[in-house]
């Protein structure tokens, strides 16, 4: 039977079984259409960035490992790749820069100089695509990021480089929510931190306040651009302490009405993220999570649909907030076809949300009211194998992008004629 036939019969099986529940697969559908992730555009070119040839992700207390050939040289190829990755993802989706992917025309153009300039190409491009466009400071891969501290360097002058810097790129998300008509969220995270023990945590977080406080004392209008801070338990060259931690950020992002932001894999292992989302919006408009998957030390592999997506997205779901918590990718792993890579995270997210879109909340909801603890557990197993498959092999069909595994190939084609080209 063609695939066509084939997902259709499946999904015509797969409506009525979730009816059977009281789910409208075709709603669960039309609302998944609306929700936009954010790709990072470093996965392409494994966080390097185009102010030199051959710039190169340093310090900062994340990593990227592996050597697969065929990364992103140019901002041509990393638009290529991105399309390719777009023509894989049913929906529309955003692309998240950062400050280093600008087009800076073979000048050395430093961070306290860059502006809405070295971006037109990337809006131009983005008009083009219908993409809209997010934005990120870079306070890493710099002479004045080696020490380990920017914004809460004991330098004066250090800190105002960078304070100059996160300003330019607020300037800059604002141009592009405004060029764009569709809010930028400009996130900021920071390396600050000490591989090893310090005795006075209080200066450097009071000089990071301090400096947070002079970048946000301008303000923009919230149809142009919003602002999220990024928290980390610990980086790499940052075990022992992080100045922008949880409860810094958070508090932070609640006494000035910034967003939080939170990275899946910035936590302990044991941290649910899920559990933060209906807890923080009792008090925020709204959130910012990065979606990355953390094993063991590193917290930027690659997002695959694991019981941390599943319960992120359901968590979001049923706490009713699709409209408050924005999507966005973080992850790099080079050690695998980049555009895969993109690929498989930006899929695994969907296929999290549509479960939880295709759950029965409210008779979950009502067996919880009785205190039927039994039904709610039963019904929550069974869930587990209802045909979702289906669904979102439907719902790709429908979005007209590759069915089911179809998509392998088309990576596989495009290493074989495009990246492996790369030498
Ligand atoms: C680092 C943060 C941050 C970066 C990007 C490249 O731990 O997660 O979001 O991954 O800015
Ligand atoms: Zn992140």
């Amino acid at each position: 039977m063609a695939t066509k036939d084939r997902t259709q019969k499946a999904y015509k099986i797969a409506q009525e079984l979730y009816a059977e529940l009281g789910v409208d697969t075709q709603s669960a559908i039309a609302r998944l259409k609306d929700i936009p992730i954010s790709l990072h555009c470093w996965q392409g070119d494994d966080v390097g960035g185009f102010e030199r040839p051959d710039a190169e992700l340093s310090g900062g207390g994340i990593q990227v490992t592996g050597n697969h050939p065929g990364k992103a040289r140019t901002v041509q190829e990393l638009r290529l790749d991105l399309e390719k990755a777009y023509s894989l993802i049913p929906g529309s989706h955003r692309l998240n820069l950062h400050a280093i992917y600008g087009e800076f025309g073979g000048k050395a153009v430093d961070r306290n100089e860059i502006g809405p300039e070295h971006f037109q190409g990337w809006v131009d491009w983005a008009k083009g695509q219908n993409v809209k466009l997010d934005f990120n400071a870079t306070c890493f891969s710099h002479p004045k990021a080696d020490s380990g501290f920017t914004l809460s360097n004991r330098d004066k002058g250090v800190r105002e480089f960078w304070i100059e810097h996160v300003k330019l790129c607020r300037n800059i998300s604002a141009f592009f929510g405004r060029e764009l008509k569709s809010p930028c969220i400009h996130n900021l995270w920071i390396p600050d931190g000490d591989k090893d023990i310090p005795i006075d945590r209080w200066t450097p977080r009071a000089l990071l306040k301090a400096s947070l406080d002079e970048i946000y004392s301008e303000t923009f209008v919230a149809s142009e651009m919003k602002d999220a801070v990024e928290s980390k338990l610990f980086g790499i060259g940052s075990e022992a302490f992080v100045v922008g931690s949880h409860e810094f950020y958070l508090a932070y992002a609640l006494s000035k009405g910034v967003l939080p932001c939170f990275d899946l894999g910035h936590f302990h292992p044991t941290e649910s993220v899920a559990d933060k989302v209906s807890a923080t919006i009792q008090f925020c408009d709204e959130i910012l999570l990065h979606v990355s998957r953390p094993v063991r030390w590193d917290s930027d592999h690659v997002v695959i649909l694991n019981d941390d997506i599943r319960a992120v997205t359901q968590e979001i779901v049923r706490s009713n907030a699709l409209n408050r918590i924005h999507i966005a990718l973080d992850f790099f792993d080079a050690s695998m076809n980049r555009v895969g890579a993109w690929t498989i995270g930006t899929r695994a997210t969907l296929k999290g949300l549509l479960i939880a879109l295709l759950e029965p909340t409210d008779v979950l909801r009502k067996y919880e009211a009785e205190d039927n603890n039994f039904a709610r557990l039963a019904m929550l197993d069974s869930l587990k194998n209802m045909p979702f498959g289906a669904v979102w092999d439907y719902y790709c069909l429908e979005a007209d992008v590759p069915v089911g595994t179809s998509w392998l190939k088309e990576i596989q084609d495009y290493e074989i004629d495009v990246t492996s080209k790369r030498t």
